[in-house]
């Protein structure tokens, strides 16, 4: 009876093949450095399935999570090179975009509705354009982020602390020069070296949200949060242009219904989970530490506004006035 079942099941599946005449099944792949429990990956898995469901199959997304499919810097140079697809990037596009620095400035916005405003009005629109032509690729959605933070072995409670401190920071030169000028010695490395490198005592911290700091388990690592909320900022999932105009008219209204599906979804899933993180590293140990925030601002404000070209600094004191 199993062999007729088989027999009967290839005989079904090659029916089933013989009768379609739709089109290939594209295949896309996402790469992204959150583990899978992380809100950009959640989200990623919906968007996936909704794009799926919304082109009856016609795409189909393969997620990398953790750096898997490179680090986010290879990962948009596959895309423009065809061999991925799809990433979830923010201030690193600033490599292409000069106005993609603007996405995080440190001590630039105020608290996350004045990001929010920012990203869905004309300066989201113009940030999106220059990343659109500059470095080909196409934003579907973001995420808001919660404040980036300083974690460390020692607490870290005013910019004098940080002497002889090795931080790393991503592929951002606006940080490298932030963090050179608040008096840390910075370090550009890959979020999946981080650990190993805290570890091996190659660098002595890092900064990020603290989704991303209990995503690449850095509480078994790193004892401290020093509360610097130093950058407040969102981050875009986006697929390589040429990808996006390869599709027909159906499929990419498929995807931007699905990619306005996803927004909701993230923000929804943001709400949930950002507060419960926080108290999930003090129960794995570490601690919080109150810094003092102007001291941080007053040494880093001098070297962003040297490090931002005219065209930047034009479109930075624009958001100071949103
Ligand atoms: O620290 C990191 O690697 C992440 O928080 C992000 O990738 C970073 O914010 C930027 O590289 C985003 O483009």
């Amino acid at each position: 009876a199993l062999l007729i079942g088989m027999i009967l099941l290839a005989a079904c599946s090659s029916n089933e093949d013989g009768a379609s005449e739709s089109v290939d099944t594209i295949e896309w792949k996402m790469g992204h450095l959150s583990d899978e429990n992380h809100i950009w990956h959640k989200t990623a898995e919906e968007f996936a399935s909704l794009v799926n469901e919304k082109t009856n199959g016609e795409i189909e997304i393969e997620i990398y999570p953790n750096n898997s499919l490179g680090g986010e810097t290879d990962t948009i140079n596959s895309i423009q090179a065809g061999t991925a697809d799809l990433v979830i990037s923010g201030e690193t596009l600033q490599n292409w975009a000069p106005k993609a620095a603007l996405l995080a400035v440190p001590y630039a916005f105020r608290d996350m509705d004045h990001v929010s405003s920012v990203v869905e009005g004309e300066i989201g629109g113009e940030i999106e354009e220059e990343i659109k032509s500059e470095a080909q690729l196409t934003a579907l959605y973001y995420h808001n982020r919660a404040p980036r933070n300083l974690t460390s072995n020692e607490p870290i409670e005013s910019p004098a602390d940080l002497k002889g401190f090795s931080i790393r920071v991503p592929n951002v030169p606006l940080f490298l020069d932030t963090w050179g000028a608040a008096g840390a010695n910075p370090q550009v490395m890959d979020f999946n070296e981080v650990f190993t490198g805290i570890q091996q005592g190659v660098i002595d911290g890092q900064e990020n949200p603290v989704d991303l700091i209990q995503s690449g388990g850095l509480y078994e690592v790193q004892d401290y949060v020093n509360r610097t909320e130093h950058v407040y900022s969102w981050i875009y999932v986006l697929v390589g242009n040429e990808q996006f105009e390869s599709l027909n008219d159906e499929q990419r209204e498929a995807v931007l219904e699905a990619a306005d599906e996803a927004q909701e979804i993230g923000a929804q899933l943001y709400e949930e989970e950002i507060e419960a993180i926080e108290g999930d590293l003090i129960d794995k140990g570490m601690e919080f530490i109150d810094v003092d925030q102007d001291a941080f601002r007053d040494a880093m404000i001098p070297a962003v506004e040297d490090s931002l070209s005219e065209e930047q600094l034009d479109l930075y004191n624009r958001i100071l006035e949103v």
